[in-house]
């Protein structure tokens, strides 16, 4: 059985964002030597919204160059396209075989996604994407699976599949895998510095409260500058409570989760709005700044970012078939060959 195996993915669906910069790709920079790494982008999945073709390539390229800029060894671990890989989708039909379509019905990042263009309008993949997700997972024996807390109900969801499928053909076909989210209130869900009531996120919520990976500092400054904090501005304006102060708990977070501390320890650093965001605004413009200056460098260099990806596949596909092949045993699906 393999060892200390991570398998993780982003979506290559607009510009990252601090969020998935703090809830997952900062841990797969930190665990990449760790342990035997798989590093996605999960292209496949961004079918599952509108999108144009030209865009599509593009973004899929962005990613790969931003993850390398992030800090991403190729040396160190496994990064890939998802549709380099076609073992992905044909694990995926199993286990939408194998998955229940009341269970399907009860993701909530369907429920959340499908309610813009409404259920009838939504595109069956993404309905059925969890699926496709848990066999991104699975193809890789993966033990852990570094990731944001918005994923928590579809890795649960991978799990339940696992443990049905192994149980319903005898055998131990797959690993049952961990999530592992970062502790609450320290990247675990990073929320919109306009809406603190939602996650930050590529696709939805007032884009003035996104902070992308790429963007310029001033804008960086500024968007933080008009985070929204609450009415009251008394001497202990600055307190760590979620549920009374929103925004500025969210902002707590953020700047304790970019210092490595708690919310509780930077709040009583501070007893006015101005000082918090101006010191958060300069904690962000650092832990950016490199990946910017490092994605320019690689940028001028698209030959090297693809090669990055070819290998990578090639790596991956080794492994995907391998388990896709024990799957299709264990279901009954008769191999070709002598
Ligand atoms: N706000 C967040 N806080 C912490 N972690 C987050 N992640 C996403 N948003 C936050 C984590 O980032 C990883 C990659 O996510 P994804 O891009 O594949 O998809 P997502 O979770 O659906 O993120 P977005 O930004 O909301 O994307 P769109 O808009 O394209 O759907 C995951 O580990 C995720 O948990």
């Amino acid at each position: 059985m393999p060892q200390n195996r991570v398998l993780s993915g982003i979506q290559p669906t607009g510009e990252p964002h601090l969020g998935n910069l703090l809830g997952a790709v900062r841990w797969w920079v930190a665990d990449q030597r760790e342990g035997d790494c798989f590093y996605c982008v999960v292209d496949l999945h961004g079918l599952t919204v509108a999108g144009d073709p030209d865009q599509r390539r593009a973004a899929s390229m962005t990613m790969a160059t931003l993850l390398l800029a992030a800090g991403l060894d190729p040396d160190s671990c496994t990064l890939f396209l998802q549709s380099h890989v076609p073992e992905h989708t044909q694990l995926a039909w199993l286990l939408e075989c194998t998955a229940s379509f009341g269970e399907l019905r009860r993701m909530t990042q369907f429920k959340d996604k499908s309610a813009k263009e409404g259920e009838e309008a939504a595109r069956v993949g993404l309905f059925t994407y969890p699926c496709l997700m848990a066999a991104d997972i699975l193809l890789y024996d993966a033990d852990r699976v570094p990731v944001g807390d918005d994923q928590r109900q579809h890795l649960e969801l991978t799990r339940n599949l696992a443990q049905r499928f192994n149980a319903r053909y005898g055998s131990d076909v797959f690993v049952v895998p961990e999530a592992q989210i970062p502790p609450p209130g320290r990247g675990a869900r990073i929320m919109n510095l306009q809406e603190p009531e939602r996650k930050m996120s590529k696709s939805a919520g007032s884009p003035q409260g996104v902070i992308g990976l790429m963007e310029d500092p001033r804008d960086i400054e500024r968007k933080v500058r008009r985070a929204v904090t609450d009415a009251d501005d008394g001497p202990d304006a600055v307190r760590y409570d979620t549920a009374a102060k929103p925004g500025v708990s969210s902002l707590l977070e953020l700047l304790a989760t970019l210092e490595g501390t708690r919310p509780e320890e930077v709040a009583a650093r501070y007893s006015r709005y101005g000082p918090l965001k101006a010191d958060l605004a300069a904690a962000v413009v650092a832990a950016v700044e490199p990946i910017q200056a490092r994605y320019r460098e690689l940028d001028k260099d698209p030959g090297y970012v693809a090669s990055v990806l070819a290998s990578g596949a090639q790596r991956a596909g080794h492994v995907a078939a391998a388990t896709l092949e024990r799957a299709y045993d264990a279901v009954g699906l008769l191999r070709s060959g002598p």
